[in-house]
């Protein structure tokens, strides 16, 4: 190797080692709900060097990129033997996705990935993209993995070449390391955002689906549903009913997807999901949070107006912008809860707030009247609470 070449080697590696290992901190002046983190926790650039170079100087004397990778986004997450893990969409320069694992010490930074990417099975129709993983600890014991399986639609007209169809695939696990693939969730029409409830209910597994009518449209399919599922190594749904409704003038208006697994706290279940509607520039997605009941995941029993986070800063600049799309969080045994987030289909970010907090903000936060003159009357209520307390306390004092 040439003194030349082992220096750009050097300088490669030293540089992913300052990013890899540079410090996270919190951004001040947050709302009392969350506070979010100031560099993202994965980007493309966290991805290998190893991945992204061949390091040998006789085949690449330039030492170029020669398999670049274009996006880190939309990961979904478990603790797994005291670490952050990750099973992150990467996008390759190719614009094929594909998951890989990134483990942290602490949640918030140092996240690094596995030498290699997950290899995943595939089933007798092979998958052209796969990405968005929901990772479920099942109390069956087994890990599942339930993403979007995405194969050109065999039915498009000839010429085109766009049109898709969006299936749930369906892996399982007990070491992270090593995959089944079950063949891909039955249903009667296209489906993405599926998700595992963790606990069976009735003696059955339970699915969060996403029925929609086209490949991006929901459609006809009114928001986020729910089926009772006999067996995951032949999952079918026979019956899917919705439980979280779309609404006209909302910020699910247009679509709506379950992100991961709800976390069960004493008040209820509490959910995560992405609210999608449609503008002037296009789509914007931001996250909301609801509430099911304990002894139903299916009843919905609280769900605050509007959202929870929406992009800020450059979270709202890439690939597909002004889109915050969750498929993962990790809730610690003191109450801590990591919220990980993709920013416009491009990066992953952090956020981290408490299951106290967050049931608090689902619980006292005012749900949505749907018209401007039932917002007006809210704020009312609470101005004139405010300036009643206002006033006790400036002449108490
Ligand atoms: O581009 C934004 C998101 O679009 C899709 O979301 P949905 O399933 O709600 O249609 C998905 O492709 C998602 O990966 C992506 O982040």
């Amino acid at each position: 190797m040439t003194e030349d070449f082992k220096e750009k080697l050097n300088r490669l590696f030293a540089q992913q080692e300052a990013l890899l290992n540079a410090p996270n901190e919190k951004v001040e002046e947050e709302n009392g709900i969350f506070v979010r983190y100031k560099n993202p926790v994965l980007t493309a650039a966290h991805t290998p060097v190893i991945w992204r170079y061949d390091l040998d100087e006789l085949t690449n004397p330039y030492l170029m990129e020669r398999i670049g990778m274009n996006a880190a986004f939309n990961a979904g997450a478990i603790k797994w033997k005291s670490k952050y893990l990750l099973v992150v969409r990467v996008e390759g320069a190719d614009r094929k996705s594909f998951f890989a694992i990134a483990e942290s010490p602490n949640g918030i930074d140092q996240f690094r990935f596995r030498d290699y990417p997950v290899t995943l099975p595939e089933t007798e129709n092979p998958d052209t993209n796969v990405y968005d993983m929901r990772l479920t600890a099942h109390e069956d014991g087994w890990i599942y993995g339930i993403f979007c399986s995405e194969r050109k639609d065999p039915d498009a007209a000839p010429g085109d070449l766009s049109s898709a169809l969006a299936a749930a695939g369906i892996v399982r696990t007990k070491d992270l390391e090593n995959w089944e693939r079950l063949p891909d969730l039955l249903t009667k029409c296209q489906q993405r955002n599926v998700v595992l409830h963790p606990e069976f209910v009735n003696g059955k597994y339970a699915l969060y689906t996403r029925p929609q009518d086209g490949f991006i449209d929901a459609g006809s399919g009114g928001g986020i549903g729910w089926a009772l599922i006999d067996d995951m190594a032949n999952a079918e749904t026979r019956e899917e009913k919705i439980i979280n409704f779309r609404y006209y003038h909302t910020i699910k208006e247009l679509k709506n997807g379950e992100g991961p697994h709800p976390i069960k706290t004493p008040r209820g279940w509490l959910h995560l999901a992405h609210g999608v509607r449609g503008c002037a520039a296009g789509l914007r997605y931001v996250l909301y949070l609801y509430m099911t009941a304990l002894d139903d995941p299916s009843l919905v029993i609280a769900e605050p107006a509007g959202y929870f986070m929406a992009p800020v800063g450059e979270e709202r600049n890439g690939d597909v912008s002004n889109v915050l799309f969750s498929n993962g969080w990790i809730a610690d045994e003191d109450g801590k809860v990591f919220i990980y987030y993709a920013s416009s289909d491009t990066r992953m970010h952090v956020a981290t707030s408490t299951i106290d907090q967050l049931v608090d903000y689902c619980l006292n936060t005012p749900a949505d009247g749907f018209r401007s003159a039932a917002s007006v009357e809210t704020l009312k209520k609470q101005i004139s609470k405010n300036l009643g307390i206002l006033k006790n306390s400036m002449l108490s004092h």
